[in-house]
Parts: C-alpha cells; sequence; structure tokens
C-alpha cells in the first residue's frame, strides 16, 4: 500500500480505526487496572481482589481466590471482596490489602494473616503429618488444579460456555478482547506446563486418579488430616467446589460425584461457610446424594 493509497484507506475507514484504537488501549488500561473505580479502604478489614463476578455457581471462579475466603471465613475476619481486572503484585489473582500492605498468592496471603492477626489452630506438631500436608497441599494447588483449568479454558465440549460464563459480567465490546487475551495466556499457560499436550481423555484420565487418590486419602474422615479443619482441607475444598459447581459437568466433575466421601466433605464445608447465593447447591451434586 503506498502512502495515498494509505491515507485514503484511514480517511475512509476513520470511525473504525478510532473505535478499535479506543477500545484496544481501554482495554489495555482495564487489563492493568488503571481506571479502577477508587475505594476506600477501612481499617482492619481484608479487601480480596477477585476476578469480575461470573455466572458460575460459585462465588470465586479461582480456586485460589475460594481458598482465601474460605480461610477469611473459617477465622471470622472481617473482608471486603473487589472484583476488577487488577492482577497485583504478582500479576495473579489473588491478592489482598489489609491496612498499609499488600500480599499476593493464596499461600502467603494465609501466612500472613496468621501471624499478623495471631491466628492459632493450624500448627502441625508432628513433623512427619507436616510433611505428608505439605505435599498434598502441592498436589492440590500445584498439580492437580491443571485439569480443572484445562476443563474450564481448553476442553472444547465446555470451553465456550464456561468462557461466557467468565466474562459474563464484562460488557461488550470489551469482553471480545479480553476473552481473546485471557484465552490466548491461559493456552499458552497449559502448553508451558505441559497438560495439554495429552489428548483430552487422558487428561481426564488423570484428573479422575487424582480425585480418586484425594477420596482414597480422606477416606470416612471429616478432614485429610483427622477431626479438624486443617490448611489443606481449605485446598481441597477450594479446587473440588470447581469440580461441585460447574455450569456442564465435566468428566472429572463426574469423577468427583462418584466420590459420596467427596461429595458429602464439599456440602459440608460448603453450607457452613458460604451463603446460598455464594454457592448455589441446587445446581450442583447430583447422583450421589439421591
Ligand atoms: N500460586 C498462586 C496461583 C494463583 C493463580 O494461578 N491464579 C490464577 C487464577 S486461578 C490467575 O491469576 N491466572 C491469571 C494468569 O495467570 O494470568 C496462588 O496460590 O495464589
Amino acid at each position: 500500500m503506498d502512502f495515498n493509497s494509505l491515507i485514503s484507506f484511514v480517511s475512509s475507514n476513520k470511525v473504525s480505526i478510532l473505535s478499535g484504537l479506543a477500545l484496544a488501549v481501554t482495554t489495555g488500561a482495564l487489563l492493568k487496572g488503571k481506571g479502577k473505580k477508587q475505594h476506600t479502604f477501612e481499617p482492619g478489614v481484608v479487601y480480596l481482589y477477585d476476578f469480575p463476578k461470573g455466572g458460575f455457581p460459585v462465588i470465586h471462579i479461582s480456586p485460589f481466590v475460594l481458598k482465601v475466603s474460605l480461610f477469611l471465613r473459617l477465622n471470622n475476619i472481617p473482608f471486603k471482596v473487589i472484583n476488577n481486572f487488577d492482577m497485583g503484585p504478582r500479576n495473579k489473582k489473588p491478592w489482598i490489602r489489609l491496612d498499609e500492605d499488600v500480599v499476593s498468592d493464596s499461600d502467603i496471603i494465609i501466612q500472613y494473616l496468621i501471624k499478623k492477626l495471631n491466628i492459632k489452630g493450624f500448627e502441625i506438631n508432628d513433623p512427619d503429618q507436616a510433611a505428608e500436608a505439605h505435599m498434598l497441599r502441592r498436589f492440590i494447588d500445584d498439580a492437580a488444579v491443571w485439569s480443572l483449568v484445562y476443563s474450564r479454558w481448553v476442553d472444547p465440549m465446555n470451553c465456550s460456555t464456561n468462557i461466557e460464563a467468565v466474562f459474563a459480567s464484562v460488557p461488550f465490546p470489551m469482553s471480545v478482547l479480553v476473552k481473546r487475551f485471557s484465552l490466548s495466556g491461559t493456552s499458552k499457560q497449559l502448553y508451558s506446563v505441559g497438560i495439554s499436550r495429552y489428548e483430552r481423555d487422558e487428561i481426564y484420565e488423570r484428573a479422575a486418579k487424582d480425585i480418586d487418590a484425594l477420596a482414597r486419602r480422606l477416606g470416612d474422615k471429616p478432614y485429610l488430616l483427622g477431626n479438624e479443619i486443617a490448611l489443606v482441607d481449605v485446598s481441597l475444598f477450594s479446587v473440588l467446589a470447581q469440580f461441585a459447581f460447574e455450569i456442564i459437568q465435566s468428566p472429572a466433575g463426574a469423577a468427583l460425584k462418584t466420590h459420596r466421601n467427596l461429595v458429602d466433605y464439599v456440602q459440608r464445608i460448603g453450607e457452613a461457610h458460604f451463603k446460598s447465593n455464594e454457592l448455589d447447591f441446587s445446581r450442583s451434586y447430583p447422583s450421589p446424594r439421591q
């Protein structure tokens, strides 16, 4: 295209070019958290930064945000949720603000709150049990979680419904760019981590084995380590709840629902700490409860 044709193209497409640019700039700013609503922060209140509200039957669509939310609830810590695209210091949700402090990463947030607010009851004195809890937590948070990410974002059987629901509260046309941007980022992550190099059946076979192992480890105990809820349960609940409250049941959700103990576990913890508009029990727990 020579210079004269370029000028004539620009002058005849002024409106679309300008609107495209404006949309791209606004979306970029939105994703970077600029132009966000200014909040007044009350002292002593934890502000939990979450994604924009989704259309799922679970209040937080990120297991890691759900994990921090459950921890705050378990300990009666006053908190407010802020839904936006501001990704915080590590470029990941969740992150929190408490007074002058900003902390990100669910484990680091929980450890910070335990120390800052002098929360008792989560110490594990037996070194073997502490080591086992640590490994279980890593397995749940850093390994088992990836089949959820696959199922939500990439699985051709349910990803378009899920992606619509993830961005349910983002207005058009912003939603178009945000969907494209997030999907490409998540697909790259799934490839880098290695999950999306397996076939769909292989991914869900691995997920079902993860779920079977967790069901076996829980057995008939109320919680993973016995009678008291531990930090490893906060992680387990938060990942399982995402499978229990799906819009379209994935094979991993179906695998979960073959384990009565896991279904009861999610229901027991969920009902104790969340309201019915935060976890919609009417939209979960099919077969095992009949
Ligand atoms: N290790 C982190 C993981 C957090 C994480 O992976 N968050 C996801 C949402 S579930 C996220 O922010 N993804 C957006 C991205 O990676 O760009 C934690 O425990 O907080």
